[in-house]
C-alpha cells in the first residue's frame, strides 16, 4: 500500500471512530434490533420502516441436490451461481443472487469417505466469484478461497474425499472484497455430511419433515418492501445488521412441526449479526451438534447464542403441545419464526444419552502456540497489524503438526469496549481449550471452525493440520473480512 493510501486509510479510521462513538451510546452492538427500536435518524440506509409481511408464509425447504454419479461411492453435483429476483415482500422485487434458484441454495449432501466432485458454472452477470466450503477439511486447491475465483461463463470443478465426521456445514462465495455483498444477496447454502454415527443415532433424521434446516439471516428492508446491499458508516464499523430476519429466505415464517421431537440445522448466515436464540415460553431444548459435528453428549439450555458462520444442532421437544399451539423462536425478545405443532403427526423419539466420540486433542502434542490479534476498528480492521494481501503468506504451518492457536480480540482496547469478531479458520475443525483461561461452556467442547471472540477476551483453540495448502483465517463479520481482517496460512 503507498503512503498516500495508508494515511487515507487512517484518516478513514478517525472519522468513522469519532463517528461510531456516538452510535455506542444509542445501539447495542452486534445483534440486530427490531424495527421499532432502531435510531429513525440512521444514515444513508434510506427510510427504514417494517416491512409488510405476510403472516401465512411457510418455512421454504431447500430442496436436496441430486447426486448424478450412480456409483455409491462417489458423487456428482453441479450447481450454478446466478442473478435472481425474489418478492420477499409480495409484489416488490429485490435483485439477488442464488444457486440453482432465486435465492440461498440447495442441500449438498455428502458421506465420509465419498469422493465428491462438485461443478460450478458462474453465471452471475459480470462479475467473479468463488465458492469455499465452510467447515470441510480438504486442501487448499479445493477450498475454494479467494485465489479459486471463477469468472463469469467459467465453471470450476474440485474433488475431494469426504473425511471428517458428520456435521452441518455450508458453502458461500469468497471472493476477495466481495464476500460481504454475494453471501447478503443470497449466495449460501448448506452442506451435510452424514456418517456411521449419524446413522446410528436415534434422533429425528427425516429430511424436510422432522430434520429441519434453518438458515437465518438478517436482512434491512426499506421501506418498499425491498433491500440493497448498501453500508452506512456504523455498518462498516459494526457490520451490516438488518431490521428483519428471514429463515430460509422468509420473513418471519412458520412451520408446523410433529408433535415430538424435531430436529433443527441451524445456521447463522447473516453478515454480521450475532444471534441469542430462545423459545418465547423460555423452553429448554438440546443442543446434539456444534460446527463440525455431533457433540458427546447433548446439552440442555433456554439459549443458544450463534455468531455468523456458527452451526448449531438442537432438538426441541414439542411432545407436550396440544394440536394447533404454536411456539415461537425468537433472537432476544423478537419472535420470527412460528411452529405450529401438528397433533395428526407424532413422533416418540427421545433426546440419546450420549452422541459420538470426540478424540480430544492433547495440549501437550501441540509443535507451537500461534497467536493472532484483533486490531482496528472500521476501514482499519486487522490481524496482527496486517491487513489482507493476497500475495502474502502470514502463516507457515508444517502439514500434520497440532498447534493451540491463541486468538485475542484487542479492538478497541481502553476506548470504548471495541466490537465483537467471530474467528474463523479454513481446512480445519478446532477443539476449544479455554477462554480466558477458564474451560468453554458445554455447547463448545466440541468441534468448531468458528468462535465468537468478545473484546478484550482470548480464546485458545487446537487443531491437527491434515490438509495441505493455501487457506484463509479472518474475522466472520463479512465487511470486515472485506475490509482485510483476514490472513493466509500454507500448510506445507
Ligand atoms: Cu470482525
Amino acid at each position: 500500500m503507498s503512503l498516500m493510501k495508508k494515511l487515507i486509510v487512517v484518516l478513514a479510521g478517525l472519522i468513522l471512530i469519532v463517528w461510531g462513538m456516538f452510535f455506542f451510546m444509542n445501539r447495542q452492538p452486534q445483534t440486530p434490533e427490531p424495527v421499532d427500536q432502531i435510531p429513525i435518524d440512521e444514515p444513508d440506509t434510506g427510510e427504514i420502516e417494517a416491512p409488510v409481511v405476510a403472516d401465512d408464509s411457510t418455512l421454504p425447504i431447500p430442496p436436496l441436490l441430486e447426486d448424478t454419479d450412480p456409483s455409491p461411492d462417489r458423487a456428482e453435483f453441479r450447481i450454478i451461481a446466478q442473478n435472481g429476483i425474489k418478492e420477499f415482500v409480495p409484489g416488490v422485487q429485490t435483485d439477488t443472487m442464488g444457486y440453482n434458484g432465486n435465492y440461498l441454495g440447495p442441500v449438498i449432501r455428502t458421506r465420509r469417505g465419498e469422493d465428491v466432485a462438485i461443478n460450478i458454472e458462474n453465471r452471475i452477470n459480470g462479475e467473479m466469484t468463488t465458492i469455499h466450503w465452510h467447515g470441510l477439511e480438504v486442501g487448499g486447491e479445493d477450498d475454494g478461497g479467494p485465489h479459486s475465483g471463477i469468472q463469469p461463463g467459467e465453471t470450476w470443478t474440485p474433488e475431494f474425499t469426504i473425511d471428517q465426521p458428520a456435521a452441518t456445514l455450508w458453502y458461500h462465495p469468497h471472493p476477495e472484497y466481495n464476500t460481504g455483498r454475494q453471501v447478503y444477496k443470497g449466495l449460501a447454502g448448506l452442506f451435510i455430511v452424514d456418517d456411521e454415527v449419524s446413522d446410528s443415532l436415534d434422533i429425528p433424521k427425516d429430511y424436510g419433515v422432522n430434520d429441519i434446516p434453518l438458515v437465518i439471516q438478517d436482512k434491512r428492508f426499506r421501506e418498499d418492501g425491498s433491500f440493497e446491499y448498501i453500508l452506512s458508516g456504523p455498518d462498516i464499523i459494526f457490520g451490516l445488521q438488518g431490521n428483519a430476519i428471514i429463515v430460509n429466505g422468509e420473513i418471519e415464517p412458520y412451520l408446523n412441526v410433529e408433535k415430538g421431537l424435531m430436529r433443527f440445522r441451524i445456521l447463522n448466515g447473516s453478515n454480521a449479526s450475532i444471534f441469542e436464540l430462545r423459545l418465547d415460553n423460555n423452553q429448554s431444548f438440546h443442543q446434539i451438534a456444534s460446527d463440525g459435528g455431533f457433540l458427546e453428549e447433548p446439552v440442555e439450555m433456554n439459549r443458544l447464542l450463534l455468531g455468523p458462520s456458527e452451526r448449531a444442532e438442537i432438538l426441541i421437544d414439542f411432545s407436550d403441545y396440544e394440536d394447533g399451539e404454536r411456539v415461537r423462536l425468537a433472537n432476544q425478545d423478537w419472535n420470527f419464526m412460528e411452529f405450529v405443532v401438528d397433533g395428526d403427526r407424532e413422533n416418540d423419539l427421545s433426546v440419546p444419552v450420549s452422541l459420538a466420540e470426540i478424540d480430544r486433542i492433547n495440549p501437550q502434542d501441540a509443535s507451537r502456540i500461534r497467536e493472532f490479534v484483533f486490531l482496528g476498528m472500521g476501514p482499519s480492521v486487522n490481524i496482527n497489524g496486517k491487513q489482507f494481501d493476497i500475495d502474502r503468506i502470514d502463516e507457515v504451518v508444517s502439514l500434520g503438526d497440532t498447534e493451540i492457536w491463541e486468538v485475542s480480540n484487542q479492538t478497541g482496547m481502553g476506548m470504548m469496549g471495541g466490537t465483537i469478531h467471530p474467528f474463523h479458520a479454513h481446512g480445519t475443525q478446532f477443539q476449544i481449550l479455554d477462554r480466558d483461561g477458564n474451560p468453554p461452556p458445554a455447547n463448545e467442547t466440541g468441534w468448531k471452525d468458528s468462535f465468537i471472540v468478545y473484546p478484550g477476551e482470548t480464546v485458545r483453540a487446537i487443531a491437527t493440520f491434515k490438509k495441505p495448502g493455501v487457506f484463509m483465517y479472518h474475522c466472520h463479520i463479512l465487511e470486515h473480512e472485506d475490509a482485510g481482517m483476514m490472513g493466509q496460512f500454507l500448510v506445507e
